[in-house]
C-alpha cells in the first residue's frame, strides 16, 4: 500500500450539492430525470443518478435503458456464452473483499484493497451511450471515476505506451471458466492517450447503485465510444506496458476483433454491418454514428490512423 496513493479528496474534487440540484434539474429538462429514471420501478428518488459534466454524448431522442434489460442481457463469459448466464449465475462472485493490482511501467506500482484505491476520489456520475452493435445497444448511467486519476497517480514511465486490464479467473466463482470460451483471464487493453480521455471510465456503478455481479461488480471498464468488449469486468489487474497488450477478443477472433475497436459504421464487421443498431426496447434500428456518438470528443485520439486497418 503507497501513501502517496491515499490522500483526503481535495476540495474541488467534491460536487457543490448546487452543481447537483442544477444537474437534476437539466436532466428532467431534458425529459431524462421523468421519463428515464424516475419512473423506473427499481429507483427510489435517492438512487437516480447524479450527472456531473456534461452528459456526453446523449440526445434528445435517448431514452435510458431499464434497469431490467441492463442487468438480465449481458455478456460475462466466465458465467456462460448466453445472453442471461451471467445474471443467473453471477451470484457466485464475491466482489468484496477486493485487491487490484497496479504493476508494469509506472513510479507508483502496489496492491491496493479495492476501497482504498478509490478513496481519495469523488465517485462521478455520469451518463453515456453504451453499445455492442453485434447483439446490443443501450443508453446506461454508469458510475464511475476517470481513468485518467488513476492513471496519474500510478506515474506511468514515459516508455509506457499501453494499459492492460486482466480481470478475475477464479473457477470456485465462476462456473464458465472451466470452458475454454476465452482465454482466461480476460484481458483488455487501451493505448495510453485513450485511456487518459476523460470519457473512459472505470466504473463501480450503474443506476446509482453499486454494479451488480454480471455488469462487472466490483470494477469495471466502460469506453463509451468502443464496442462493448472493451469493458472489462471485474478488474483485479491495471498493468502498463511498452508492447500493445494481447486481449481476450482478439486473440478469440483476430479477424473480427482488433485492438482499437473504435465503432465504425462504414466498415462492416466480417459477420454483420455496423452501419446500424437497434437499441434495446426500440422497434426501428438506428443508423450507428462513428466513435459512437463522440467523435467530436474523441476523433482526435486517431488522426493519421487508418481505421480500417486499425479496426
Ligand atoms: N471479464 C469479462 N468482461 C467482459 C466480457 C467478458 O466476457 N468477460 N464481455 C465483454 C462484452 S463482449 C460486452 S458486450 C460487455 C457487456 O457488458 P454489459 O453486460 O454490462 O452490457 O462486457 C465486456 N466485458
Ligand atoms: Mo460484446
Amino acid at each position: 500500500m503507497s501513501k502517496k496513493v491515499c490522500s483526503a479528496p481535495r476540495a474541488s474534487e467534491i460536487t457543490p450539492e448546487g452543481v447537483y440540484q442544477d444537474r437534476r434539474r437539466f436532466l428532467a429538462a431534458m425529459g431524462l430525470g421523468a421519463g428515464g429514471f424516475l419512473m423506473s420501478p427499481f429507483l427510489r428518488a435517492e438512487d437516480s443518478p447524479r450527472i456531473v459534466g456534461k452528459p456526453f454524448g446523449l440526445r434528445a431522442d435517448d431514452r435510458v435503458t431499464p434497469w431490467e434489460d441492463v442487468t438480465s442481457y449481458n455478456n460475462f463469459y466466465e458465467f456462460g456464452t448466453d445472453k442471461s448466464d451471467p445474471a443467473d449465475y453471477s451470484g457466485t462472485l464475491k466482489p468484496k473483499p477486493w485487491t487490484v493490482k497496479v504493476d508494469g511501467l509506472c513510479d507508483n506500482p502496489g496492491q491496493f484493497q479495492l476501497e482504498d484505491f478509490l478513496k481519495p476520489h469523488t465517485i462521478e456520475d455520469r451518463i453515456y451511450r453504451h453499445r455492442c452493435v453485434e447483439a446490443w445497444s443501450m443508453v446506461v448511467p454508469w458510475r464511475g471515476i476517470p481513468l485518467a486519476s488513476l492513471i496519474k497517480r500510478a506515474g506511468p514511465q514515459s516508455a509506457a505506451k499501453y494499459v492492460e486490464f486482466t480481470t478475475l479467473a477464479d473457477p470456485s466463482q465462476m462456473r464458465g471458466i472451466e470452458q475454454q470460451f476465452l482465454n482466461w483471464p480476460y484481458t483488455e487493453g487501451l493505448r495510453l492517450d485513450e485511456a487518459m480521455h476523460p470519457l473512459a471510465l472505470l466504473v463501480t456503478g450503474v443506476y446509482g447503485r453499486d454494479l451488480p455481479n454480471q455488469n462487472g461488480a466490483p470494477l469495471r471498464l466502460i469506453v463509451p465510444w468502443k464496442y462493448g468488449f472493451k469493458g472489462a469486468k471485474s478488474i483485479v489487474r491495471i498493468r502498463f506496458s511498452e508492447e500493445q497488450p494481447k486481449t481476450a477478443w482478439n486473440m478469440a477472433a483476430s479477424s473480427e476483433y482488433g485492438f482499437f475497436a473504435n465503432v465504425n459504421p462504414a466498415v462492416d464487421h466480417p459477420r454483420w454491418t455496423q452501419s446500424k443498431e437497434r437499441r434495446i426496447g426500440d422497434f426501428i434500428k438506428r443508423a450507428t454514428l462513428p466513435f459512437n456518438g463522440y467523435a467530436e470528443e474523441v476523433a482526435s485520439l486517431y488522426d493519421g490512423m487508418d481505421l480500417v486497418k486499425n479496426f
